[in-house]
């Protein structure tokens, strides 16, 4: 338990990102002792997180607190296995947040849970199915496990990740609106706020999607490019407060949401190019909700980006391009009665165990 004592820990890749994967049981039951708790392991408030096991970057500042199932039966009608609970923390600001979701700690969930004994995996492959309580939605995660061992190993490249490993499958259901109600919040395929016109999605991250041309960018630039164009920073952030008023998302200055997407043609051969504002620090990929969010996002004619995209054949994948190469979604959406419809949300991610063991918070300051 909490204390001056360690805290039972795995350490853990995520699809593109990293994060310190704990039982709830292990933590504070109370959320605000258990955040102070969570500031201290990372080491945050510092940009560097030198005392802790945040890795100085959002991208790797990230928690997940499992538990066993409290229950409950998934839209699709299957059991749930596993509650998985995403926290956010700052890096040199002391803030956590459950205000979003994160589709890449999500990769590391399944094999966790069997790490932890919350689920017994069978022989050669098992399938995981979580709750994600920080939008009530579910996934379904599937991995090898040859002889009930999570083998970690494997053939799958993703890029922002050096090398190979085993491909974790993931399959949603309920993303659409799963933060906001609805998967075109505003009720509107395009609004126009401060004189751009945007579109804003949710299919499992709310998202703001709008052209990089119609900001004066091109689309491709670098991260620390724009990280370093505090005119654009400032701008987007304008468009963001009042994009999250639209979306129902109240005062959102504490909050990670909604990411900021510049849009733009493709150059490598995929579907669409982005660049995610995550809100502050630009993402050196895309976020797997965020990947969906844009696809479902960017399909509908007369959404922004539609115009941009080279829209894959039916079935085949939708390859978002991001700055360190590309990922490929499945996401399907059709028309319905004057709305839309996503169909389906998958991906394929790998995860990495990194280290097991006892981490020792650094004292109160
Ligand atoms: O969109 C970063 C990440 C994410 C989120 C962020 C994510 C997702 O890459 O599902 O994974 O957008 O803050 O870890």
């Amino acid at each position: 338990m909490a204390g001056t004592d360690g805290i039972r820990c795995l350490l853990m890749r995520g699809g593109t990102s990293k994060g310190a994967y704990f039982l709830a049981s292990e933590l504070p039951a109370d959320p605000a002792e258990r955040d102070e708790l969570l500031l201290r392991i990372m080491g945050t408030p510092d940009p560097r997180q030198i005392d802790g096991l945040g890795g100085a970057h959002p991208l790797t500042s990230k928690v997940a607190v499992v538990s066993p199932s409290t229950g409950g039966v998934s839209c699709a009608g299957g059991g749930i296995d596993v509650d998985y609970l995403f926290l956010q923390l700052g890096v040199d600001q002391a803030f956590v947040t459950d205000k979003q979701n994160c589709g890449n700690i999500l990769a590391g969930i399944g094999p966790f849970a069997v790490e932890r004994g919350l689920v017994a995996a069978l022989d050669d492959r098992t399938s995981v199915r979580i709750r994600m309580v920080n939008t009530d939605s579910v996934a379904t995660a599937t991995f090898a496990t040859p002889g009930g061992f999570v083998d970690y190993d494997g053939g799958l490249a993703i890029d922002g990740v050096p090398g190979t490993a085993g491909a974790v499958s993931l399959d949603f259901e309920g993303t659409a609106g799963s933060s906001t109600g609805a998967l075109f919040p505003t009720g509107r395929l395009v609004d126009d706020v401060l004189g751009v016109r945007i579109t804003c999605v949710d299919n499992g991250m709310p998202s703001v999607l709008l052209r990089a041309g119609d900001l004066g960018m091109t689309g491709d630039e670098s991260p620390a490019t724009l990280e370093a164009d505090t005119t654009l920073k400032t701008e987007l952030e304008r468009i963001r407060f009042a994009a999250a008023a639209l979306m129902g998302m109240g005062d959102v200055s504490d909050a990670t949401v909604p990411k900021m997407v510049l849009l733009s043609e493709p150059r490598e051969g995929g579907a669409i190019s982005t660049r995610s504002f995550i809100p502050h620090r630009v993402h050196t990929s895309i976020g797997v909700l965020g990947a969906l969010t844009v696809a479902a996002g960017v399909i509908p004619e007369g959404a922004i980006g539609h115009d941009l995209a080279d829209l894959p054949a039916s079935g085949a994948p939708f390859v978002i391009e991001h700055p360190t190469g590309h990922f490929d979604v499945d996401v399907g959406v059709r028309a319905s009665g004057g709305s839309f419809i996503v169909t389906r949300s998958a991906a394929l991610r790998t995860a990495r165990k990194i280290f097991d063991g006892l981490v020792f918070p650094r004292p109160r300051i």
